[in-house]
């Protein structure tokens, strides 16, 4: 069904893998379109309860694909129609994304892992804000959620000088949440997605929704988006499931619901 990606749901956990390998998984309009649609779906499917993304063969993702952009390009228009959509159809996804970062990540293919929710990296992932050395400006939400992640002082330094960083230097940076080494990537990424799978899905959803909102709102307007959440919260089989469990002193299983 998809010619620039592959897509499969396994135990409540939907896997997506960017797969342009000969090109380090460049973007290109297709796949723009295609991981747009795949979040879009995941949104509706209930037995969707977190989603990896990751890149096939050596490298997450390098950005666009410098040898599909046609001179005269109004850049403008590439990212408001290809980009714009699919960084927003993570965000607006309320579940948790994970992206598992396998290899190496540059420009857009940065900004693509920032907008995931967590992300894992293995040993051999790097990280380098591409876009100074061609000329351009970090692009797909790049400059709201580096600055967000890492501090301002730092997001001014990543993206103005492009250095590459590793694995290491990012989980120092809080970029990342864990990194594995390559024997264990695969695993830990398969561990930690399967125990999202298994939480409330619900509050998750809900705790995504208004943190992506909590730079931008006063203390009192945050005070009431938490009230209308937890009246959400509340009213879900999962808190009724996660009261009984405390109270019969067993582990709960909930269900998403
Ligand atoms: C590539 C790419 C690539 C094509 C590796 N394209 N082929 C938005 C709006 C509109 C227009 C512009 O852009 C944007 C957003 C952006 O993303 S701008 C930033 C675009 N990305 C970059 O500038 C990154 C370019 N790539 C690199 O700097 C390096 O390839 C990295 C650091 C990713 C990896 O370096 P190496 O591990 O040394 O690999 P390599 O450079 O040897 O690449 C392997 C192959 O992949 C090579 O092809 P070849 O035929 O020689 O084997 C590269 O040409 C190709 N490739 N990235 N973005």
């Amino acid at each position: 069904m998809y010619e620039t990606i592959l897509a499969e749901v396994k135990n409540g956990v939907l896997w997506v893998t960017l797969n342009r390998p000969d090109k380090l998984n460049a973007f290109i309009e297709q796949m723009h379109k295609e991981v747009t649609k795949v979040m879009k779906d995941a949104a509706k499917n209930p037995e969707v309860r977190a989603v990896v993304l990751t890149g096939a063969g050596r490298a997450f993702c390098s950005g666009q694909d410098l040898s599909d952009v046609p001179e005269g390009s109004d850049f403008g228009d590439i990212l408001r129609t290809r980009y714009n959509p699919m960084i927003q159809s993570i965000a607006n996804l309320e579940k948790p994304v994970i992206a598992a970062v396998n290899g190496v990540a540059a420009g857009a293919g940065v900004s693509l892992a920032l907008a995931c929710d967590f992300r894992i990296a293995s040993e051999k992932a790097s990280f380098v804000e591409a876009f100074i050395h061609i000329g351009l400006v970090p692009d797909s939400g790049n400059l709201y959620y580096l600055p967000r992640i890492v501090g301002h002082a730092k997001a001014m330094e990543l993206a103005v000088l492009g250095e590459k960083i590793s694995a290491e230097e990012a989980k120092e940076l809080g970029l990342v949440t864990k990194v594995a080494s390559t024997e264990v990537f695969e695993e830990t990424v398969e561990a930690f997605a399967y125990r999202l799978a298994q939480m409330p899905t619900k509050a998750i959803g809900l705790i995504k929704r208004y943190l992506n909102q909590s730079f931008d709102v006063t203390l009192d307007e945050m005070l009431e988006k938490e009230a209308y959440a937890q009246k959400i919260a509340g009213e879900s089989e999962d808190f009724k499931e996660g009261v009984q469990a405390f109270l019969e002193k067993r582990k709960p299983a909930f269900s998403g619901k």
